[in-house]
């Protein structure tokens, strides 16, 4: 409650601060998560998410890393509705979205509470033995399960291995989810994380 009471004040103080290319990729997640297509996030959309992992890294139902992704994911699905959802219609509009992430990664110590759960719970998945890197086949899992092609997914990791040794560390992984959502850089590498290089225009 009290993260929500924070949120609204700096909503209120702060005019909007991101730029258009940063909100463009804002709205990339944002279709990330709409699996639907209609336009807002809802349950549905989480439930298609989980479905579509667990289908590509061929868990059994109710397996321990099933249950397990699912439960986190939800947690994050709670705390996007509680950090979002303005209207309080269990939905998230891209309008809402927008707003939130103008907070979320405002600077460094935001992206630190409301972004870097994602990868916290995101990278363990694909480095699952710990090794300290990630294994192409692995990624490409990650990758076809946000509705990529085989082909993009592979484009992606030549792209996000940036010291070109054939291996995705977790350094790598993590500098890339990191310029996604903080660097004005038009040119960066990261710009393939969540799908296809195209932005999506913003009306
Ligand atoms: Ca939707
Ligand atoms: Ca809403
Ligand atoms: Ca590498």
């Amino acid at each position: 409650m009290i993260k929500i009471a924070v949120l609204q004040t700096q909503n209120q103080l702060k005019p909007s601060m991101l730029s258009q290319f940063r909100k463009q990729k804002v709205a990339r997640i944002f279709e990330f998560y709409d699996v639907n297509e209609n336009g807002q996030i809802e349950f549905d959309d989480i439930i298609d998410i989980c479905n579509a992992f667990a289908n590509e890294f061929e868990w059994e139902p109710h397996s321990f890393d099933d249950d397990n992704f699912r439960t986190t994911f939800k947690n994050l699905w709670l705390q996007l509705l509680k950090n979002a959802d303005q209207n309080a219609d269990n939905q998230v509009s891209l309008k809402e979205f927008l707003d939130s992430y103008e907070v979320a990664i405002a600077d460094d110590a935001s992206f630190q509470i409301y972004i870097q759960p994602f990868f916290d719970m995101i990278y363990p998945i694909l480095d699952e033995h710990n090794i300290g890197y990630i294994k192409k086949e692995y990624y490409m899992r990650f990758y076809k399960a946000f509705r990529n092609s085989e082909k993009a997914a592979a484009k992606a990791f030549v792209a996000m291995d940036l010291n070109e040794d054939g291996l995705l560390s977790k350094q790598e992984f993590y500098q890339n989810f990191y310029n996604f959502h903080m660097s004005e850089d038009r040119q960066d590498r990261s710009l393939v994380f969540f799908g296809n290089v195209e932005l999506p225009t913003l009306t």
